[in-house]
């Protein structure tokens, strides 16, 4: 069954979004899954562990990296995405890209949701693929461009703005003929951010939250975390784990993350306990009794 992130988070649920990096250049995960095969069992992995939505991108979008041309991140990302319907996937599929092509070509293939990190800034025809499809998508704040984006970022109280900058978007994306009720909202961390204004948008979520679309966060192993915990990319889950239960505890509901296991059961634990009613779930495997 596929599911709606927008449905689902609406209705008070959390959803774990895996990412399948499908880039010889991310920053954590740069030219793992570049072989389309070895994506694929990637996003399976990530389905069995919890995931119910995967992020397929084609193109990094870390400080400091190039655009990639449109025939190349379409041969990186359509056969993940075909790859993933033809092995049964039942997890909502979603191309991380912000050219109307690719997402065009996604959409065709099995997407339903477009994440667009340019909150449909960067290609005039995005919003129409968009609409045109009823496709859910993702918009996002990002100060200035990937490229260029950690140069001394500044703002007088960035998340004024950045909840200012998402009201916008999503005004131009339903005046463009986008349901309202598919669109999903992400303060970028990371994007255009110190860590103080990383940790100010988390601590103050609650605001974005009030525009009463679902919110998506990403803080999965960004170097913020590394700042503060003076720890490796590889070795942030901690980190990781702690900001997206402040995130679920102010109110985001999707977490966009490359370690979905452990973050799907501490959100499990954190809605359980904070969230929702706890309803018993069978485990699927034990090794060691518990009392
Ligand atoms: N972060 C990255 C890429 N895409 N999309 C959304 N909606 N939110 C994010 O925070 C986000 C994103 C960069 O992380 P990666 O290079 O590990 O994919």
């Amino acid at each position: 069954m596929i599911t709606s992130a927008v449905l689902a988070a609406a209705a008070g649920e959390f959803q774990v979004m895996g990412i399948v990096n499908v880039t010889p250049d991310s920053f954590s995960d740069g030219g793992l899954y570049l072989d389309r095969t070895a994506a694929v069992e990637h996003g399976l992995a990530l389905e069995r562990a919890g995931a119910t939505l995967l992020d397929v991108g084609g193109e990094s979008t870390r400080p400091g990296a190039s655009p990639v041309p449109e025939d190349e991140e379409l041969r990186r990302v359509i056969p993940v995405i075909e790859g993933l319907r033809t092995r049964g996937s039942a997890a909502q599929l979603s191309i991380d890209t912000s050219k109307a092509s690719v997402a065009r070509a996604a959409l065709t293939a099995g997407a339903t949701l477009v994440n667009d990190v340019t909150a449909l800034r960067g290609d005039p025809e995005m919003a129409a693929v968009i609409a045109d499809a009823d496709a859910d998508c993702c918009l996002m704040h990002m100060l200035g461009e990937p490229r260029t984006m950690q140069r001394d970022p500044r703002y007088s109280d960035v998340v004024s703005e950045v909840k200012a900058f998402l009201e916008a978007r999503l005004n131009v994306a339903v005046a463009a003929g986008v349901a309202e009720e598919r669109i999903l909202l992400d303060p970028g961390i990371g994007f255009g951010k110190t860590t103080e204004h990383n940790l100010a948008l988390l601590r103050r979520l609650t605001e974005i939250v009030a525009l009463g679309r679902p919110v998506v966060i990403g803080t999965s192993r960004k170097s913020f975390l590394g700042k503060i915990t003076a720890r490796p990319v590889e070795d942030r889950i901690a980190a990781t784990i702690a900001t997206n239960v402040v995130a679920y505890e102010r109110g985001a509901r999707v977490f966009r993350v490359h370690d979905v296991g452990p973050v799907h059961d501490a959100l499990a634990i954190t809605a359980a306990t904070v969230g929702r009613p706890w309803e018993q779930t069978t485990p699927t495997s034990s090794t060691m009794s518990t009392t």
